[in-house]
């Protein structure tokens, strides 16, 4: 019997907004310039939150959470693209598409600060809380897009996770089921070639990430993620493809996780960052855009700090409305295990609210022993 080849396959990379602000002439999806400058401002949106975020865990103010300062571009490109009947499920730096897509800075402040109210977005938004959980969100959106398909809606889920994801159980079924079932949805992997401290060689021995999509039946594709219009591009296509009836598709972005893995992590005991660091900042997806939009004479000085001015006083308003709510049901993750009440999880509160109510009576004690 002969040896030969059964399969051959490539993977394509995308770019097409360059770091100097240069667009591909062959490639440029020609957006509007209220399109573009919706884009712009969900870029800076996201990173004038995180920043705030950074100072308000720093000050005491705000639980640990995972900045995605440098990797913008890859939800807010796709936020930007998606209908309003699209799911929206992301893993934990999506903050700039979350923003875009109509999540709450509030909730999403909550949500970081333990509050269970926070992961309780208004269910219009077909948006669902962050997963903490690598890779768990996979089969959640796979099933939110099969039973979009099952209905014979005309929309799709998008799902994002990380380069560490795809080292997870939970990918590989998700991405098989999808494909085998032809649901509906864009698989985003944030490829910012860190999973905490282990980096993205020692994740695979793949060459690419996108070219996981192969064995699964799917189309995969590598694009630059720090590139909004790339970004943008990728996910028409992939989105058009999954409401056409064809099914899933892998993006994989590639990006750089510029800041700390969480803000309770010291990248410097496990990375060099110098060289990489001064790398991507040139890279940096918010100011290749900007040089981009002030060649074509769309955006200049005034209307950046008009732009930062406006953003900021929108966040601190949000600030004040999230510091101002001190009101704290100890139990209410209980009301958000199942979507109906449940014998076990009835019973599990209330003992819950018993251990709470004996230490509250013990404290009053010993205060009166004291
Ligand atoms: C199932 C599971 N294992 C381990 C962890 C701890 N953990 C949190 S984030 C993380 C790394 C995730 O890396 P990646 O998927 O590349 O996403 P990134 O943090 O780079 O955005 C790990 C191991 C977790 N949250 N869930």
């Amino acid at each position: 019997m002969p040896r030969s080849p059964v399969a051959h396959f490539d993977i394509e990379y995308l770019q097409i907004l360059d770091p100097e602000g240069k667009v591909d002439a062959a490639l440029d999806p020609k957006l509007g310039k209220d399109e573009l400058l919706a884009l712009y401002r969900g870029l800076v949106w996201g990173r004038e939150a995180d920043e705030r975020m950074l100072k308000l865990q720093r000050q005491g103010r705000l639980g640990t959470f995972s900045p995605s300062v440098g990797q913008e571009a890859v939800s807010v490109g796709p936020s930007y693209c998606m209908g309003k009947t699209d799911w929206f499920v992301g893993a934990f730096r999506e903050l700039g598409g979350r923003l875009m897509r109509g999540h709450r800075f509030r909730d999403i402040l909550l949500f970081w600060n333990g509050r269970e109210e926070g992961s309780a977005i208004d269910p219009a938004l077909r948006t669902l809380c962050d997963s903490i959980i690598v890779g768990a969100q996979v089969p959640h959106a796979v099933g939110l897009a099969y039973a979009q398909k099952l209905r014979g809606e005309q929309a799709a889920t998008v799902c994002w996770f990380g380069d560490g994801a795809t080292s997870q159980g939970d990918f590989h079924e998700g991405l098989n089921f999808a494909a085998v079932w032809q649901a509906p949805v864009v698989f985003i992997c944030q490829n910012n070639q860190w999973a905490i401290s282990v980096p993205r060689k020692l994740q695979t021995r793949s060459q690419s990430l996108a070219q996981k999509a192969i064995a699964y039946g799917m189309p995969g594709i590598q694009v630059d993620g720090n590139d909004v219009l790339a970004m943008v591009v990728a996910t028409r296509e992939a989105l058009a493809r999954a409401k056409r009836g064809e099914g899933p598709t892998l993006i994989e972005a590639v990006t750089y996780r510029m800041g700390v893995h969480t803000t309770a992590d010291d990248p410097t005991r496990y990375r060099d960052e110098a060289a990489a660091q001064a790398e991507w900042a040139a890279k940096d997806p918010i100011l290749r855009l900007r040089r981009y939009l002030e060649a074509k004479k769309l955006w200049d000085e005034k209307r950046e700090e008009a732009l930062r001015e406006e953003l900021r006083a929108q966040i601190a308003e949000e600030v004040k409305a999230f510091e101002a709510d001190t009101t704290f049901a100890l139990d209410a993750p209980f009301e958000y295990v199942f979507g109906t009440e449940h014998a076990a999880i009835t019973e599990q509160r209330a003992e819950f609210l018993a251990l709470i109510a004996r230490d509250a009576e013990r404290e009053r004690e010993e205060a009166g022993r004291g």
